[in-house]
């Protein structure tokens, strides 16, 4: 394992999620790697912030909730989430999913992918060799995935494989220099955007191959509304982008 991260933060939003949460502790506390793992939990009407604070008192030294009143989507917790996990002084946040959809044994490859001294955060990708998606996924989520992809390369050209993964590990001065506190979005196009901004700024994204699972456990939480917000994002930052090289364009 690399060393030169001190403290290395994974963020986990849930909502209902009682029976998948401990599970992924357990899985992440048996890596050879060591997390901290911060939930940020949106009063989860199935008790899963009580059963984190439960974990929480087990290990007070590696696992801290955030509770937050309602549920306020995806992209918000992940933003409270990170900023939190800042202030905590990470050197590394990586961003997880609490359905063990994003397989925990990738996180030492991620980590190790993530010390090359030009990389600002890397992706668990299912779109690069070695990577996949559930098999047991039907053919329309399945079409739906890989049409998202392929619209966001053809409106943003970011080059990367898997634009809407949402298993990641930043580096602390990426998430500081993409200044999450303003990110719009907060459905898959919140990934979208992230990686947008870092593009943007000239740091370099890495994809590493997953292997994605289907939740067993609870329900989805992807609304029309998520999917309506994510089919606009693109567009809307690529018009933001061209207005302002009109803008510099335009100066004398
Ligand atoms: N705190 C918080 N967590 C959320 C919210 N919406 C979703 N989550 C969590 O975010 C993660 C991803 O949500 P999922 O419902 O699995 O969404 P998905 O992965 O796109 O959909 P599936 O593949 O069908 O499960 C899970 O850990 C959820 O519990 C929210 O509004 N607030
Ligand atoms: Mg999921």
């Amino acid at each position: 394992m690399p060393d030169g991260f001190g403290k290395i933060t994974v963020v986990v939003p849930t909502y209902n999620e009682r029976d998948n949460l401990p599970k992924l502790v357990d899985q992440l506390a048996a890596l050879p790697v060591r997390l901290h793992v911060l939930v940020v939990d949106d009063n989860s009407p199935d008790g899963t912030g009580e059963v984190a604070d439960k974990l929480a008192l087990e290990s007070p030294q590696t696992l801290g909730v955030l509770h937050r009143t309602a549920k306020d989507g995806l992209g918000r917790a992940y933003i409270a989430g990170m900023l939190r996990a800042l202030d905590e002084g990470a050197d590394v946040v990586i961003q997880m999913d609490a359905d063990l959809s994003h397989p925990s044994s990738a996180i030492p490859a991620m980590v190790d992918a993530l010390a090359a001294d030009d990389v600002s955060v890397v992706l668990g990708s299912r779109y690069v060799p070695g990577g996949s998606v559930a098999g047991d996924w039907a053919w329309h989520r399945k079409a739906l995935s890989t049409w998202a992809n392929f619209y966001v390369d053809a409106i943003l050209r970011m080059g990367v494989k898997d634009a809407t993964a949402g298993f990641k590990a930043w580096r602390a001065e990426a998430l500081r220099r993409i200044d999450i506190a303003s990110i719009q979005s907060n459905g898959y196009s919140f990934q979208v955007e992230m990686n947008y901004r870092t593009v943007r700024r000239g740091m370099r994204i890495v994809e590493v191959p997953i292997c994605f699972a289907d939740r067993t456990r609870g329900e989805s939480k992807m609304s029309l509304r998520v999917q309506l917000e994510s089919a606009l994002m693109p567009w809307k930052l690529r018009l933001a982008r061209d207005a302002a090289s009109a803008r510099r364009s335009s100066r004398p």
